[in-house]
């Protein structure tokens, strides 16, 4: 970028600090894309006011009034979830990308999209958030700073970072000890004319969400939501700070985290892994359905893991709020997410809207109100439109909520030390084959699990929903560089020098159907409180109390090793749940056998093997 003049846009010379190479970024930012002034954000309630005010008048938001300090917004509908076909891995060297990421040259890429943002932010205010990813008072603290001409966006990473002047006193005062960040570029790709009136949800309808991994740099244009514009989200959190923990040997995974608690009172820290939309926010709020076990939630979506003094592998997570799907989300599923929602202080986007002021979406109570106003800002009744089964609410709808106000919070969840993990959990979304819990021989077949993982996709991201697909780790669209070598390094941390206890792998499906054999579709496993069965089992098996049956694709629970003391689901169907099919598996070896030809030479041989070994026991 080429600096012009910037110098006498308002606000540009009220930067709160003198951290030099932050202001020069600021400047040249700002003389690129044009905006009508800058703000420096401090994070404080009364910005939040300011902007959420400012937002109701530009017709952005709606306040609630059955939820305190609380809005709806909705969206372009063109603008409604993340766009993996734009996303890109501009990493200097095309071989350190792909075959799963979109690349481009950096340099080509930074020609154009220097010429999308050229002007980009005229008529609009340019926002400077600085942040930290992960507790304040880490040793380390993994700083950031987004620029951007949303508003929303601003609102909304009040809620999901620790951002504003705490943030930025890390940053030190712009000597020679001042702090590296990853600098993160967003606009919406609209800017206005002199007197063009603005619409509630600006957006492009071209989109880039660019990452240069060596730069520690990302750069995303033209749409205004979640892990499009949210940059400390799934661009830093997991595509940028992937390729650090490549490089300073961790690990920086999808992953929820979850405290459990057993009745003796032994405690037990888990994570879990499963595509977008396919169940971790609400596993992270479990309320277990059998007594005398409790959890406690630490994150609903990404695990950093680093390796402690006593060799386990500790986990934080970088987020401070919740950006979960609602659709789905109501008492008998998720009271603890709801609960999180009453206390208010939340943004809602793309649910309906109550005429009393209030949010609903499908799954949100059993009786949906006589009239909604939809996502789409259009009139919906329960008599016509309820019964035709048109959605009020879109499927990737979301609700943006601070974590410190879960009930379930976990007293650490703030904690810089993070918390050790005692088993890793991958999972998809399969209607067919995978059971309902596996647990991996060792370290190298869990890796294997992880990196076989196959999921339907679902509307968290654009394009056909219910195609299965590998996903390995959770992790297809947000792995920052070559997927082999992502799946070297995971084999590489089963070996790491400090390592003394290795959290063990499982890998489960709540969503196996009934459906093969004439049923009708149902899910056989009732999940969500009841998953604290399997999570029991998993435990237990780690302590040595439970048992498990030898199969081809790893360690299965009889039913009769499950406690399923009160679950009402018909045993037929958990025995189903479980059952591996060597039928059904022997039809999964070519796909599998596909997706790990894609990975090109980087495919480790260990991986390999392990398929090799799955042949063999199943043949
Ligand atoms: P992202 O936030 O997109 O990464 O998704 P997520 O992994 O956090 O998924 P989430 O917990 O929001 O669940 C997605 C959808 O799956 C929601 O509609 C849930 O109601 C549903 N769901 C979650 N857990 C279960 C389960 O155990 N069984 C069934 N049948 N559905 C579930
Ligand atoms: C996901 O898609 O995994 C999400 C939503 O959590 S987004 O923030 O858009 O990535
Ligand atoms: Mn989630």
């Amino acid at each position: 970028m080429t600096p012009t003049s910037a110098g006498t846009i308002p606000g540009l010379d009220q930067a709160p600090t003198t951290h030099q190479p932050l202001l020069d970024w600021v400047r040249e930012t700002a003389a690129l894309t044009t905006p009508e002034r800058v703000v420096w954000c401090d994070g404080s309630r009364e910005e939040w006011q300011t902007l959420t005010d400012q937002l109701v008048e530009a017709g952005t938001f709606v306040r609630l009034s059955q939820k305190p300090n609380s809005f709806w917004c909705v969206s372009d509908p063109d603008d409604v979830a993340r766009v993996e076909d734009r996303s890109f891995i501009c990493s200097k060297n095309e071989a350190d990308a792909g075959p799963t990421n979109n690349w481009m040259d950096p340099l080509d890429m930074t020609i154009v999209m220097t010429e999308h943002y050229r002007g980009c932010m005229a008529g609009r205010t340019l926002y400077v958030i600085p942040f930290c990813m992960g507790p304040l008072t880490a040793e380390n603290p993994q700083l950031g700073v987004q620029l951007t001409d949303s508003p929303y966006v601003v609102v909304s990473m009040h809620i999901m970072t620790r951002m504003g002047s705490k943030a930025l006193t890390l940053f030190g005062d712009g000597t020679d000890t001042a702090a590296e960040f990853v600098r993160c570029l967003h606009s919406v790709g609209a800017p206005l004319k002199p007197g063009q009136e603005d619409v509630p949800w600006p957006c492009a309808t071209t989109k880039y969400i660019t990452h240069f991994p060596e730069d520690r740099m990302i750069w995303s244009y033209g749409s205004g939501y979640g892990g499009n514009a949210l940059l400390g989200k799934k661009c830093y959190a997991l595509r940028i700070a992937s390729v650090i923990a490549r490089d300073e040997g961790w690990l920086a995974e999808h992953m929820l985290i979850l405290k459990l608690t057993s009745p003796a009172g032994k405690v037990h820290y888990i994570a879990a892994a499963f595509p977008s939309s396919c169940g971790k926010t609400n596993l992270a709020m479990l309320e277990p359905s059998i007594p005398g076990w409790k959890a406690e939630t630490l994150g609903d979506d990404i695990a950093w893991m680093r390796f402690g003094d006593d060799g386990r592998l500790y986990a934080t997570n970088p987020e401070a709020g919740f950006f979960g799907v609602a659709p789905g989300t109501g008492w008998k599923t998720n009271p603890n997410a709801m609960r999180t929602l009453y206390r208010g202080n939340s943004i809602y986007t793309n649910v309906a809207l109550t005429d009393d002021g209030d949010v609903w979406w499908e799954g949100y109570s059993d009786a949906p109100p006589d009239h909604l106003t939809t996502w789409t800002r259009d009139d919906w009744t329960l008599t016509t439109d309820y019964a035709r089964g048109r959605l009020a609410a879109h499927p990737n709808s979301r609700y943006c909520t601070p974590i410190a106000q879960c009930p379930i919070a976990a007293p650490e969840w703030n904690d810089p030390q993070g918390v050790p993990i005692s088993a890793i959990f991958f999972g998809g979304r399969r209607a067919t084959t995978i059971p309902l819990v596996v647990e991996s021989r060792d370290w190298q077949h869990g890796v294997f699990l992880g990196a076989t993982l196959s999921s339907e996709t679902t509307a968290a991201a654009t394009g056909q929903v219910g195609v299965v697909r590998r996903d390995p780790m959770a992790m297809l669209p947000f792995v920052g560089y070559h997927v082999g070598d992502y799946l070297q390094h995971w084999l590489d941390t089963g070996d790491h020098a400090h390592a003394t206890q290795l959290p063990k792998i499982f890998y489960v499906n709540w969503f196996r159907r009934a459906g093969n054999n004439g049923g009708d579709g149902r899910f056989l496993w009732p999940g969500f409180s009841e998953n604290s069965r399997v999570l029991k089992w998993a435990i237990d098996r780690l302590d040595g109390t439970a048992t498990a049956t030898e199969t081809p694709i790893g360690l299965v629970p009889t039913p009769e090793a499950l406690d399923l003391n009160g679950l009402d689901t018909p045993p037929d169907d958990v025995q189903a749940a479980l059952t591996v099919d060597p039928d059904e598996w022997r039809a999964e070896i070519p796909l599998i056998e596909q997706w790990l030809a894609t990975i090109g030479d980087k495919l480790p041989h260990a991986l390999l093997d392990e398929l090799e070994d799955l042949q063999h026991r199943l043949a």
